[in-house]
C-alpha cells in the first residue's frame, strides 16, 4: 500500500505540476494541447445582491438529477427560496442517444412545471451542466467530452444549450416555455452559491461523483479572450490533470486497471479522487490483496469481482463487515482492519491530491492580487467532501500545512448548485434585459439601406431645387456659386496671403507660387486662435483680431506693411454674386459675431485693415474651405472636381455645368457650387431619422432648427449625440451600473476627439477606462468601456453613412449632368473628424461605393490645407486682372 502514500514533497511537486498545467491551459499558444483546459465561464462577477426574480434551474451531472424553482429577493434582502425536485435519470438514458436524454430532462421540467400548476409561466433557466464544455457565451456551450457515468451518443461537440432547446420545443409550445438564459458548471454554481453568503468566496469546489474546480482569475489571463480587465470565472476541469502523463509516476498498476476498466478514458486526476472511483480503487486493492492470499483466506467472490459493487460512501462506515459480506465474503476481523486501512488510504491519497491543485489555485490567485496575505473562501460541495469528514478533514488540514500564509476557508454549500445557477442567470437575465434595452435606444441610431437611399433622393431633390432660379429659396441646399469656374493651369505665379478661418484653427499662410513647373508652391504658416468671445463677441472685433493676427505674421516673416493679394478662406455659407465679395448668410459651429450676418465679409476685413493701418491689402478673393480644398488638391490631381470638408463643421462643394447653376448667368463651362449641405433637413428632410438625442444637441446648440445634417454628422455634435446617450443609459441603468456621474452633464465634455481615440483599434479597455477617469467619470468598469465605445462606433458609423450618402447623391448629380454611365472623380477631403477617426472615412466610402457603383471616386487627402487653394484662386484671378480679364470670376 507505500505505492498510495505520498510524501510531502510529492504532494507539494505534484501541485506545482498543477500550477504549469494551468499556465499551459491559459495561454493561447499552448491551450489547444493543453490537459487542464481552464474554461472560460462568461461569469464575471460573484452576486452583487441586485439579483432578483423567478427561476428554474436543472442540476444535471452529480450523483442526483434535481429541478429547481429559485426565488431570489432582491434590493439587498439576499433572501432565496427554492423548491426542487429529484429526478432519476435511468442507465440506459446516461448511455443511449443524446435526444433521449435531452427529451427525459425536458420531460421532468414539464412534469415539475405541471406539479407546481406553472405550465403557462415563461421563466427564464439557469442549466447546470455538470461536464467539460467550451462556452462562446454564457448561454452557449460545446460538451467536449462525457465524464462520470455518462456516455450518451450524439452530443459530443454539440452545443448543450440547443439541445435542450430542441427537446423542450418537440414538447411544443403550447406545453410550456423556456428561456434558457446560463449554462453553467457545477462548481461555478457552488461558488455563486457560496458567493450569496460570503462576498470572498472566489472558488468553487466539487469532490463527488466526479471532481472539479472554478476559480476567479484576471481576465488579463485569459489569453483565449479579449480584454483585460476585470476578471472572469475559469472552469480547471482538473479532472483532466494527469491525462498527458503528468501523473504517471505516482499512479499504481490499481489506478492503470482501473482507468481500463472505466466507461470514459481518461480523466485521470478524477479516477484518483472522486466518490465515483474510490471505491472502485478500493475494491480492485481487495481483489488483488485477496488472489495474492493476504486476504479473505485468498478467497473472492463474484460480488467482490464485479466493477462498482464497493461504493465510496461504504467507506466511511463502521459496519465494515456488513459491507463485506454484502460482497458474500467471510470476513476475519483482520480483514475488516485491513479493509478500513486501505479505505483510509485511498481516501487520504485522494484528499492530498485535491490539497495539491486546490493550493496551486490558492497561488495563482494570491499571486493575482501580489497579497501578502490571501483571505479567501472556497465554496464546496460533493457527497464525497460532505458525506465523507475525514476526507474533508484531511482535505483542510493539507491545504492550511501547504500555504499557512494563506486564510482559507471552506464554505459547504447548503443550497446545492442550483441557487448558484439562478445567480447566474438572474445577472445574465438582467444584462440581457439590460443589453436590449441598449439595442433597441442605439437600434434608433442605425440606419437601414433603404434609409441611406432615401437620404441620397431627398439629398438629390434638395440639389436639383437649389440649383433652380424658381425653388432655390425654398431650398435646404443654397447651392451658392463660389464664380470659381476652373483650377489653375501653371500660369500663376507670386506671393499670397491666405486666411483659414472657421475650422478648428485660424491659420495665416504666405503662398509664394512659380509660374511653370507644376506644384511649385512653396508655404508658410502660423496657426492663431480665435478666442470664444471674439467668436461670439461683436463683429468688429472680430475682424481686427484677425487683422492684428495678419500684421503679426506679416512681422513674424519680416514682410511688415506689405501689400499682397490675399485668399480669404471664410468656412461659412456666404452669398457671392463674385470671387472678391462674400455676404455671410448665417453664422455655423461655434461662430456668433454680431454685426456679420447680411454683411460682406471681405469689406468687413479691409475695413478693419484699414482701421489697423499697418498693411494694405490690394486684392481679396473669398472662398470656403470645400473650394479651398478642391483647388489645393486639384493642383496636384486635375480629376479633383469636388470638395469635401468632414470636421468641426461638413460641406461640399463640386463642379456643376454652368447651365445647371440657373443663378448666375451663361451656360458655358463649370462653376464651383459651394452646397452648404450642412443645412440639409432644415425643411424637415431628416426628421424620421432624428432621434432625441439629435433634438437635444440641436435644442441646446447655437443655432436650433438649423444645420441639422451637419448636427448628424460633425466633429463639433458627433461628441454631444455620444453624451446625451450615455445619459440616457446611465439614467436607465445601463451604464456605470447607474450611478449618474456628474460630469456626465457638462455640455461639450465629452468632445469628438474622444471618440477617435474610443474608437481606435490599438485602444485597450483600460485606456478607455483612462480616457473615462480624465473626463471625470471615475468608477467606470470594463464593461462601461465596452458599451461607451460601441456608442462611439454606433454614432461615427450613422455619421459616416450619413456624409456617404450624401456624397452618393453628388457625383450621381454630376454621371448625370454628364451624361456619362460612369463617372470617375476625385474628391479632395479635408478635416480632422476625417483624417483623424479611425474608421469614418472607410464607411463612407463603402456607402458611398454602395450607393453610386456607377462612380470610381478617389479621395485626395489636402495636406497642406484650403489656404493653399484660396492663394492658388487669387492667383488665378490676378493672373486674368493682368490680363485685363473682367475678374469677377474664372
Ligand atoms: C450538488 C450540486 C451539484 C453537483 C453535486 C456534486 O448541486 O450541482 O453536481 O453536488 O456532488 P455529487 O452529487 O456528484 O456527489
Ligand atoms: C483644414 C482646412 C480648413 C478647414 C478645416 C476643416 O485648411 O480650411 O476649415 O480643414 O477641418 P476642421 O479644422 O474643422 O476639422
Ligand atoms: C466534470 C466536471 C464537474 C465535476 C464535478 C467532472 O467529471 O468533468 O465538469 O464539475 O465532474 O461534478
Ligand atoms: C459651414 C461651411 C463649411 C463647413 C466646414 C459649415 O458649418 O457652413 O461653410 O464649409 O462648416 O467647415
Amino acid at each position: 500500500m507505500h505505492q498510495f502514500q505520498l510524501s510531502d514533497q510529492t504532494i507539494m511537486d505534484i501541485s506545482l505540476r498543477f500550477r504549469r498545467e494551468m499556465d499551459k491551459g491559459l495561454c493561447r499558444d499552448t491551450n489547444p494541447t493543453a490537459v487542464v483546459k481552464m474554461l472560460p465561464t462568461y461569469v464575471h462577477s460573484t452576486p452583487d445582491g441586485t439579483e432578483q426574480g423567478e427561476f428554474l434551474a436543472l442540476d444535471l451531472g452529480g450523483s442526483n438529477f434535481r429541478v429547481l424553482l429559485v426565488r431570489v429577493m432582491g434590493n439587498g434582502e439576499q433572501k432565496v427560496e427554492m423548491e426542487n425536485q429529484i429526478y432519476d435519470i435511468p442507465e440506459h438514458i446516461m448511455r443511449g442517444s443524446g435526444s433521449k436524454l435531452f427529451d427525459h430532462v425536458a420531460d421532468c421540467l414539464a412534469n415539475f412545471l405541471e406539479k407546481k400548476g406553472m405550465k403557462n409561466k415563461k421563466l427564464p433557466l439557469g442549466f447546470t451542466f455538470s461536464f467539460p464544455c467550451q462556452q462562446t457565451k454564457l448561454d452557449e456551450s460545446f460538451l467536449l467530452s462525457w465524464t462520470k457515468g455518462f456516455k450518451s451518443s450524439g452530443v459530443e461537440g454539440k452545443d448543450v444549450v440547443s439541445l435542450l432547446r430542441k427537446s423542450i420545443e418537440k414538447r411544443g409550445v403550447i406545453d410550456f416555455e423556456i428561456d434558457i438564459v446560463a449554462v453553467i458548471n457545477d462548481t461555478v454554481g457552488t461558488m455563486m452559491t457560496c458567493g450569496f453568503d460570503d462576498r470572498f468566496c472566489e472558488i468553487g469546489l466539487i469532490v463527488g461523483t466526479g471532481t472539479n474546480a472554478c476559480y476567479m482569475e484576471h481576465m488579463r489571463n485569459i489569453e483565449l479572450l479579449d480584454g483585460d480587465e476585470g476578471r472572469m470565472c475559469i472552469n480547471t476541469e482538473w479532472g483532466a490533470f494527469g491525462d498527458d502523463g503528468a501523473l504517471e509516476d505516482i499512479r499504481t498498476e490499481i489506478d492503470r486497471e482501473l482507468d481500463a476498466g472505466s466507461l470514459n478514458s481518461g480523466n485521470q486526476f478524477e479516477k484518483m479522487v472522486s466518490g465515483m472511483y474510490q471505491g472502485e480503487l478500493v475494491r480492485l486493492i481487495l481483489v488483488k490483496m485477496a488472489r495474492e492470499h493476504l486476504m479473505f483466506k485468498g478467497k473472492t467472490t463474484p460480488g467482490l469481482l464485479t466493477t462498482g459493487h464497493f461504493l465510496t460512501k461504504e467507506e466511511g462506515l463502521a459496519s465494515t463487515e456488513k459491507v463485506l459480506r454484502g460482497l458474500d465474503l467471510d470476513p476475519t476481523a483482520e480483514d475488516c482492519k485491513a479493509t478500513r486501512r486501505v479505505c483510509h488510504i485511498i481516501s487520504k491519497r485522494a484528499a492530498h491530491l485535491c490539497a495539491a491543485t486546490l493550493v496551486a489555485l490558492l497561488r495563482q490567485i494570491r499571486d493575482n492580487k501580489a497579497a501578502e496575505k490571501l483571505r479567501t473562501t472556497i465554496g464546496v460541495d460533493g457527497s464525497v467532501y460532505k458525506n465523507h469528514n475525514a476526507f474533508s478533514r484531511r482535505l483542510n488540514k493539507m491545504v492550511r500545512r501547504l500555504v499557512p500564509d494563506c486564510d482559507v476557508r471552506f464554505l459547504l454549500s447548503q443550497h446545492g448548485s442550483s441557487k448558484g445557477a439562478a445567480m447566474v442567470t438572474a445577472v445574465a437575465f438582467r444584462f440581457a434585459a439590460q443589453q436590449a434595452e441598449r439595442q433597441r435606444i442605439l437600434d434608433t441610431l442605425r440606419l437601414s439601406r433603404q434609409q441611406l437611399l432615401e437620404v441620397k433622393r431627398r439629398m438629390s431633390e434638395q440639389m436639383l431645387r437649389g440649383l433652380s432660379k424658381q425653388t432655390h429659396e425654398q431650398s435646404s441646399l443654397k447651392m451658392l456659386p463660389t464664380y470659381v469656374r476652373s483650377t489653375p493651369d501653371g500660369t500663376e505665379h507670386g506671393d499670397f496671403l491666405a486666411l483659414d478661418l472657421g475650422g478648428s484653427s485660424f491659420r495665416v499662410l504666405l503662398v509664394r507660387i512659380e509660374s511653370g513647373e507644376r506644384n511649385n508652391v512653396d508655404m508658410h504658416h502660423k496657426i492663431y486662435s480665435i478666442p470664444q468671445e471674439f467668436m461670439q463677441g461683436t463683429g468688429d472685433e472680430l475682424f481686427s483680431h484677425i487683422v492684428t493676427c495678419i500684421a503679426d505674421f506679416l512681422e513674424y516673416m519680416g514682410m511688415r506693411g506689405a501689400s499682397l493679394p490675399l485668399g480669404f478662406t471664410f468656412s461659412f455659407p456666404c452669398h457671392q454674386s463674385k470671387l472678391d465679395e462674400g455676404i455671410l448668410l448665417q453664422w455655423t459651429k461655434g461662430f456668433k459675431a454680431s454685426g456679420c450676418e447680411g454683411q460682406d465679409v471681405v469689406t468687413l476685413l479691409k475695413e478693419a485693415t484699414r482701421c489697423k493701418g499697418e498693411f494694405d491689402l490690394s486684392f481679396v478673393a473669398v472662398v470656403n474651405d470645400t473650394v479651398g480644398t478642391m483647388m489645393t488638391c486639384g493642383y496636384e490631381d486635375c480629376q479633383c472636381e469636388v470638395g469635401l470638408i468632414v470636421g468641426t463643421g461638413t460641406n461640399i462643394c463640386y463642379m456643376e455645368e454652368m447651365q445647371n447653376v440657373e443663378l448666375v448667368e451663361g451656360d458655358d463651362g463649370r462653376m464651383c457650387v459651394n452646397m452648404e449641405w450642412g443645412a440639409f433637413g432644415e425643411n424637415g428632410e431628416l426628421d424620421d431619422f432624428c432621434t432625441k438625442f439629435d433634438q437635444e444637441v440641436d435644442e441646446f446648440s447655437n443655432y436650433p432648427g438649423k444645420q441639422r445634417y451637419e448636427k448628424m454628422i460633425s466633429g463639433m455634435y458627433l461628441g454631444e449625440i455620444v453624451r446625451n446617450v450615455l445619459i440616457e443609459f446611465t439614467a436607465k441603468g445601463l451604464l456605470f451600473r447607474g450611478k449618474d456621474p456628474e460630469r456626465l452633464r457638462t455640455r461639450g465634455i465629452f468632445e469628438t476627439k474622444f471618440l477617435s481615440q474610443i474608437e481606435s483599434d490599438r485602444l485597450a479597455m483600460r485606456q478607455i477606462r483612462s480616457i473615462l477617469q480624465h473626463l471625470g467619470l471615475t468608477g467606470s468598469t470594463c464593461d462601461d468601456s465596452v458599451l461607451v465605445k460601441e456608442v462611439c462606433a454606433v454614432v461615427s458609423r450613422r455619421a459616416a453613412q450619413l456624409c456617404g450618402a450624401g456624397l452618393a447623391a453628388v457625383v450621381e448629380k454630376i454621371r448625370q449632368s454628364r451624361n456619362l454611365n460612369q463617372l470617375s472623380v476625385t474628391v479632395g477631403v479635408d478635416g480632422t473628424l476625417y483624417k483623424r477617426h479611425p474608421h469614418f472615412s472607410s464607411i463612407m466610402q463603402e456607402t458611398l461605393q454602395d450607393l453610386a457603383p456607377q462612380c470610381q471616386v478617389t479621395f485626395h487627402k489636402s495636406e497642406d490645407g484650403s489656404g493653399k487653394g484660396a492663394a492658388l484662386i487669387t492667383a488665378v484671378a490676378c493672373r486674368m486682372d493682368r490680363c485685363g480679364q473682367y475678374r469677377a470670376s474664372f
